[in-house]
């Protein structure tokens, strides 16, 4: 009788540990998917981020980890400005080019700094930071 208690028990913290782990598994699955950057794509002296109503006009910008780089923002429609989640860069604004340096290499979310409407929240992307 006791032996069936301790089996039941086993094959239940086993359950447990697997839901856990294929958990764990599915999410950073879905939260790696990595950019592809080529060498074109790798912005140098000057990036300029073309802000509208609620886009920019690339999916991702990519820089090199430790060069200074000067950041502009123009918006086209509406007015926008950048800020770079995790970073220092928290309000880059419109039209005032800003120099910035990361020197962490990888993916940052990149969001509209200013409130600027319906589609603000959804207002994003990304800047790759290539080490
Ligand atoms: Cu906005």
């Amino acid at each position: 009788m006791k032996k069936w208690l301790v089996l039941g028990f086993v094959s239940l913290m086993t359950i447990m540990l697997m839901a856990c782990g294929s958990t764990t598994n599915t999410q950073t699955g879905s939260s790696d998917k990595k950019i592809e950057v080529s060498e074109s794509d790798i912005a140098t002296g000057e990036l300029t981020l073309t802000a509208s109503n609620w886009k920019f006009d690339k999916e991702f910008y990519a820089i090199k980890a430790g060069e200074p780089i000067t950041v502009t923002v123009n918006s086209i429609d509406g007015v926008h400005g950048i800020e770079i989640v995790k970073s220092e860069y928290n309000n880059i604004v419109n039209n005032k080019p800003t120099e910035i340096t990361i020197t962490e290499p990888g993916e940052y979310v990149v969001r509209c700094s200013i409130p600027c409407g319906a589609g603000h929240q959804k207002m994003m992307t990304k800047l790759v930071v290539v080490g």
